[in-house]
């Protein structure tokens, strides 16, 4: 009987490294921004590497942390087995109270090993969080807000920079974040109700939307392509309704979307030249329809 017992708690530790191993060619690992563009590639298929720089460098972390974790659960699964099977052999226990030495050498090496780690990503998380640290270049694009059940965002006027308080002449979006390709950008996180998580999971971002707060997240699309936004954060019955898309297009296409929906907006529908009907039309076609 003990061996179907020891033979059951061996199946798990090898199990879960076998799983592990094939993770990645199921599409069950990091996730996976779509090799050509627009089209969503089958799982497996697409990229699973961060179309954001930051993206990558976060990734990093998490294989750091793969391995340091991975290292332990072979370490102690081994130490287990040990004990199982030679456990299994012995018919008397013994007993021995307490080891200092022992203890002392299992406090000290995990405190090590978080140390490390804690000090190994501060640089990652500076550049993520810390003003100081954004790229240099980093250019506000919108201001994003979450509420019950979407993401409104507000692009100032093409040509002018993006104000904390709405302007006259700002133009609105739901659910449709353009970006330029290719230059890291900065939005503005607002929440009009509850909390909420801004989330780009190909680019590895992740915000908390907080009530009262406005808060800057930067991020940067590699290349063009349309990628998913998604509310992270359970908040109310119309949460799973709360995805967006982000479009990022070569900063030419970029800016010609933006005029086309300043034009669009900013019209009073009277007087329309047959040019500025057409040019309508064309942003309908360049900001598309999300697939
Ligand atoms: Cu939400």
């Amino acid at each position: 009987m003990k061996w179907v017992w020891v033979s059951l708690f061996a199946i798990w530790p090898v199990a879960a490294i076998a799983l592990s191993a094939v993770s990645p060619s199921m599409g069950w690992w990091f996730p996976e921004s779509p090799v050509t563009e627009p089209a969503v590639a089958e799982p497996g298929a697409g990229s699973s590497e961060s179309v954001n720089p930051l993206g990558r460098e976060i990734d990093h972390l998490f294989y750091v942390i793969l391995v340091i974790c991975g290292v332990v659960f072979v370490l102690t699964h081994v130490g287990l087995a040990w004990v199982l099977f030679g456990g299994a052999r012995r018919t008397v226990a013994r007993y021995f109270h307490g080891n200092h030495v022992l203890e002392v050498v299992w406090t000290l090496i995990p405190a090590a090993v978080l140390f490390f780690i804690a000090f190994y990503q501060m640089e990652v998380w500076a550049k993520f969080r810390v003003e100081s640290y954004y790229p240099a270049d980093v250019t506000p694009v919108a201001e994003v807000t979450g509420r019950m059940y979407e993401w409104r965002i507000r692009y100032p006027a093409p040509g002018k920079t993006l104000m904390d308080t709405p302007q006259p002449d700002d133009l609105y979006a739901v659910n449709e974040l353009l970006i330029p390709a290719g230059e890291p950008v900065l939005i503005q996180l607002r929440s009009q109700d509850v909390q909420h998580s801004f989330s780009l999971p190909e680019f590895r971002i992740k915000q908390d939307a907080l009530p009262g707060q406005r808060i800057p997240v930067w991020f940067q699309a590699d290349q063009a392509g349309n990628y998913t936004l998604l509310c992270q954060e359970l908040c109310g019955w119309g949460h799973y309704k709360m995805g967006g898309v982000v479009i990022a297009t070569p900063p030419d296409e970029h800016a010609a979307a933006m005029a086309a929906l300043a034009a669009k907006q900013q019209s009073d529908g009277v007087n329309q030249t047959d040019d500025e009907e057409s040019e309508i039309a064309s942003t309908t076609a360049v900001t598309g329809e999300r697939n």
